[in-house]
């Protein structure tokens, strides 16, 4: 299948796939334009909801707006900036994941709870305890755990965290230092917490060597894990090098080893994407500003297959 836009209603962003009950949901970032100027601490991304979208069949020409599912106004710790989210299921309920600022600035993960994946969703009122940084995938293993993957530099904040603590030091790896890597954490049954503290997912170069930072390909944000097989697939973004990479591994905590590229640069400063397999085919859903003319903050949501 060639690129599609998938809803030209409104500007989404951050897409994650997913099928639950025989349709496709895709669960995006809500853009708008709040009026900020475009920083490297990405306060022009100042979304205040999430919608959840559906679609019958792959072929579908748009999907639907099933209706908000989550507001800001909602959530007791959450001030601004609710940016990339994910759901997973478990035992018939549905379980978002999100990131949002809290009342301090820093960035933090939430959790909201379901009964069907078009929600509403209900927002617990505390984020996940040790939680920091932006971007969560939530996948769920062949046995049934269930893994937060996330984190996400510049304005994402992963920069302000060594060994899961807050550190002084707001300075990224530079040159030939390897480059700040996504971070990792089982669930706990109740998929509330995290059931451990959370461990940098090495991400080797094709020689497997740690990806520097001053590499083409180095991880920013966007993470997403899929499986094949026995094979553990990392798609992310390099940010400002704004490629969509990807790279492979056997073990879900890593170490990953880069493989490729899914998409060269598009329009628009971010490139978000995850891969979903629908119907035994393997699928990339990702956003583009073609549609504003260009304004980054303002994206759309395209998919195709690959
Ligand atoms: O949507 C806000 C941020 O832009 C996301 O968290 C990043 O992945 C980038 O797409």
């Amino acid at each position: 299948m060639d690129a599609k836009y998938l809803f030209d209603k409104d500007y989404m962003a951050d897409p994650s796939a997913h099928v639950f009950n025989g349709k496709i949901y895709i669960y995006p970032s809500h853009d708008v334009d709040g009026g900020h100027s475009e920083n490297d601490n990405g306060d022009h991304f100042c979304m205040k909801d999430y919608h959840v979208l559906r679609m019958d069949s792959i072929e579908d020409k748009q999907a639907v707006d099933c209706g908000k599912i989550l507001d800001l106004k909602d959530i007791p710790w959450a001030k601004k900036q609710l940016w990339d989210n994910d759901v997973v299921e478990k035992n018939g309920k549905y379980y978002l994941i999100y990131s949002g600022k809290d009342k301090s600035g820093v960035f933090r993960l939430g959790v909201a709870i379901a009964d069907n994946p078009e929600g509403p969703f209900i927002p617990e009122p505390d984020p996940i305890r040790g939680s920091y940084s932006i971007d969560p995938c939530m996948f769920k293993d062949d046995d049934g755990a269930i893994y937060c993957i996330f984190g996400g530099i510049w304005g994402g904040q992963l920069q302000c965290y060594r060994n899961n603590e807050m550190i002084e030091n707001n300075v990224l790896p530079k040159g030939t230092e390897p480059c700040l890597c996504p971070r990792i954490a089982k669930m706990t049954d109740d998929v509330l917490q995290f059931a451990e503290e959370p461990k940098e997912v090495a991400i080797l170069n094709e020689q497997g060597e740690p990806m520097l930072a001053e590499d083409v390909h180095h991880f920013f944000e966007a993470s997403w894990i899929h499986k094949e097989g026995n094979k553990y697939i990392l798609t992310y973004s390099t940010g400002d090098t704004h490629l969509l990479c990807y790279a492979e591994s056997d073990n879900v905590y890593g170490p990953y080893t880069f493989k490729g590229e899914w998409l060269q640069p598009v329009v628009g400063w971010t490139t978000h994407a995850c891969v979903t397999m629908v119907d035994g085919k393997r699928y990339l859903f990702f956003h583009d500003s073609v549609p504003s003319g260009g304004v980054t903050w303002l994206r759309s949501l395209k998919v195709k297959s690959i």
